[in-house]
């Protein structure tokens, strides 16, 4: 642990590019990743940060099938869209690339191959479900059944949502497939295995001994599974999206999404310095941390680094520092009911306000415990803290400094006892923040920088320069000194958190070079030196604005509600003998004309194969009379006959109905003889 190392690589979990991102995976991964980055190269570490896109994988093709487009269409859309999206929230990847990139294909693809050869695999056969109408092996995600624990109807082949349980295909009671509803049937396939159990014992020393620093969630997390005993992991599947197994007789079978994701940082890598990439994964003085969130934990603890091992060239990670989850609003952030905040809709509704939003997920982040984002303690950390603690100082101390000296630093006098207590109080700051950012706590972190401002507002307070000044304008100056001199220890001591607001500070200040060691400095600024205009760096956040985030999401509560109502109850039973007094016909609409001074009637002539008849139906707003004619059609040909707008009509014509509204034709899947009847 106490180990000095040359470079930190740092790496941050590559988002399934299958949606866009959301508060949960900036507030997990991405600010806490960007902020140690920009904290480490303010200290002039040699640092270099990977991030990019994760395309393939069953995520990917299940997208693509439900939108009606190639996987491609999908990575294309979404890959620029998270890019965007980190690039506008200041998260300072090195390179943000994608693992559909022909560099990434050929580093995963030679790394399968090395393991290969030196007989790290063990080859297998096993049945698995395949369906025989979409003629492929089902991932387990195209599997749906009922859950062998809840009940539910929908669980999926890997997990039942209803009950969180993880579950295998084999487990689901009546599976079938999602691809084309069938019956899936057990078939034989082989797939490639790594053997994690034969790096147990090895895992156990690394982390359970030699990690003891780990975070509890993340340390506990591996603890456990390594307890459990570890298995043979396939790291091939039946699929047609991937990187091709390359080996011979594995046509139609590609790498597994986690084995060549987590490869494709170290592709980034090579993608981005093609000559040097190697000290940054195989020099043993580079330190490798990987941000992710805590459902990534076994596959970063466990499984790369069993890879890692097996290929033998390669460092293993120092540090895993994992988040717990942010929830939103008491709800667990979900991208299929839509409980989210998009950061591409934040940044419409909040523009400029990034580092608001960086700011309110680092003090509430999940670093212990899942927790809770809220828009009204959004809106409270933003009025309450960034506005009047951080805000105010600065624009008190700017506003005087242009009253009293035209903008221009004044000089400083003598210091009085309260000065140098007020001083050694953020000299410590520095010592305090570090100390946090080290270990990867960094709410404690950002609350410690956010003392600097505490501090300043204080020094303001008790001195009252304003007072000062009808007597004593030497004793102003000392004091407005000391303030700006707070005032640019803030801007660096908050460029990890806030760098949008901390680089319009030191504009501010006319302040250009400056380093993380210069932090409790009080000669940042030069007497004499000229500040900018004081401009407010935060402005205050009205109710209304909160209001109208609440209200959209409560908008989408209720639209998701609806949707789970959508499907009607059924209605009571009814015996055999009920259902057989029913006579359902398919028959042929001959003729169609729309019933005058109606908007829903349209009036039918149909054969019945008995005869031909009229009748009325209520589906004008939905057809066009010459839609309709030529169709074959059901009827319930024995309901007594009634009249309509003074025409009588013989039967009804049997329809499906969404929630909607929606009508559909209920028609025989091929043309049969008219009259044939439905039972
Ligand atoms: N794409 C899962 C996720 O987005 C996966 C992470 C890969 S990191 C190598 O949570
Ligand atoms: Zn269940």
């Amino acid at each position: 642990m106490t180990k000095k190392f040359k470079r930190t690589t740092v790496t941050a979990a590559l988002p399934y590019a299958n949606g866009p991102v959301h508060i949960g995976h900036l507030a997990g991964v991405y600010v806490p990743a960007d902020i140690y980055v920009r904290y480490l190269r303010l200290k002039n570490e040699e640092v270099l940060f990977i991030g990019g896109s994760d395309e393939h994988g069953v995520p990917i093709t299940i997208r693509a099938k439900k939108e009606g487009v190639k996987p491609q269409d999908i990575v294309d859309k979404y890959h620029h869209i998270i890019k965007k999206s980190f690039e506008d929230f200041g998260i300072s990847f090195d390179i943000y690339s994608r693992t559909t990139s022909k560099t990434h294909h050929k580093v995963a693809s030679d790394f399968f191959k090395k393991l290969y050869d030196q007989g790290e695999f063990i080859e297998k056969t096993s049945e698995q479900y395949y369906d025989e109408e979409a003629k492929q092996f089902l991932a387990d995600r195209y599997i749906v059944g009922t859950c062998p624990h809840c009940k539910s109807e929908n669980a999926y082949g890997d997990q039942c949502e209803a009950c969180g349980t993880s579950l295998s295909p084999t487990d689901l009671i009546n599976p079938h497939s999602t691809i084309s509803g069938s019956k899936p049937v057990m078939r034989e396939t082989k797939h490639w295995y790594l053997p994690l159990d034969k790096h147990e014992a090895g895992l156990r020393k690394w982390i359970l001994e030699d990690h003891k620093e780990w975070k509890a969630n993340v340390y506990g997390q591996c603890k456990s599974w390594l307890d459990m005993g570890l298995q043979p992991r396939a790291v091939s599947r039946d699929l047609d999206w991937g990187i091709p197994v390359p080996l011979k007789g594995a046509e139609g079978k590609v790498l597994y999404v986690w084995f060549d994701a987590p490869i494709g940082y170290i592709s980034n890598t090579v993608e981005l310095l093609p000559d040097s990439w190697e000290k940054w994964w195989k020099d043993k003085d580079t330190r490798l941390i990987h941000f992710i969130g805590k459902d990534n934990i076994v596959f970063h603890c466990i499984v790369f680094p069993s890879m890692l091992k097996a290929e033998g060239s390669y460092i293993l990670p120092d540090n895993v520092p994992a988040n717990e989850f942010l929830n939103l609003e008491g709800d667990k952030i979900s991208t299929s009911r839509n409980w989210a905040v998009w950061l591409n809709e934040y940044l419409e509704d909040f523009p400029g306000k990034q580092d608001v939003l960086r700011y309110v997920l680092t003090a509430n982040a999940p670093e212990t415990k899942d927790n809770d984002f809220t828009w009204k303690d959004f809106q409270a950390r933003n009025n309450n803290e960034l506005v009047a603690i951080f805000g105010n100082f600065i624009n008190r101390a700017m506003v005087l400094t242009h009253k009293y000296f035209e903008g221009k630093i004044p000089a400083r006098d003598v210091l009085t006892d309260y000065d140098q207590e007020t001083i050694a109080e953020f000299v410590s700051v520095k010592k305090n923040v570090e100390s946090y950012l080290d270990v990867f706590r960094f709410r404690d972190a950002q609350k410690e920088a956010m003392t600097l401002a505490r501090i300043g507002n204080k020094y303001l307070a008790d001195t009252e320069p304003w007072k000062v000044a009808k007597t004593d304008m030497k004793r102003v100056g000392t004091i407005l000194n000391l303030s700006l001199q707070i005032a640019a220890n803030l801007s660096i001591a908050f460029e990890p958190f806030l760098p949008f607001s901390s680089k319009k500070l030191r504009d501010m200040l006319g302040m250009e070079a400056f380093k993380w060691n210069s932090l409790g400095s009080i000669d940042l600024l030069p007497e004499g030196h000229q500040t900018a205009k004081p401009e407010l760096l935060f402005e205050k956040i009205e109710d209304d604005v909160v209001e109208a985030q609440i209200k959209k999401l409560q908008d989408t509560k209720k639209a998701n509600e609806t949707a789970e109502h959508k499907v009607e109850p059924a209605k009571a039973d009814i015996d055999f003998e009920q259902f057989t007094k029913m006579d359902i016909r398919i028959g042929k609409v001959l003729e169609a004309e729309l019933v005058p001074k109606t908007s829903k009637l349209m009036k039918l002539k149909v054969d019945t194969g008995m005869d031909q008849r009229t009748i009325v139906s209520g589906i004008a707003e939905h057809f066009k009379p010459e839609e309709v004619i030529g169709k074959q059609v059901c009827v319930l040909v024995n309901l007594e006959a009634r009249k309509l707008r003074g025409i009588e009509s013989q039967g009804m014509i049997l329809m499906a109905e969404d929630a909607d509204g929606k009508l559909v034709f209920i028609q025989p899947s091929e043309i049969v003889t008219n009259g044939s009847q439905v039972k």
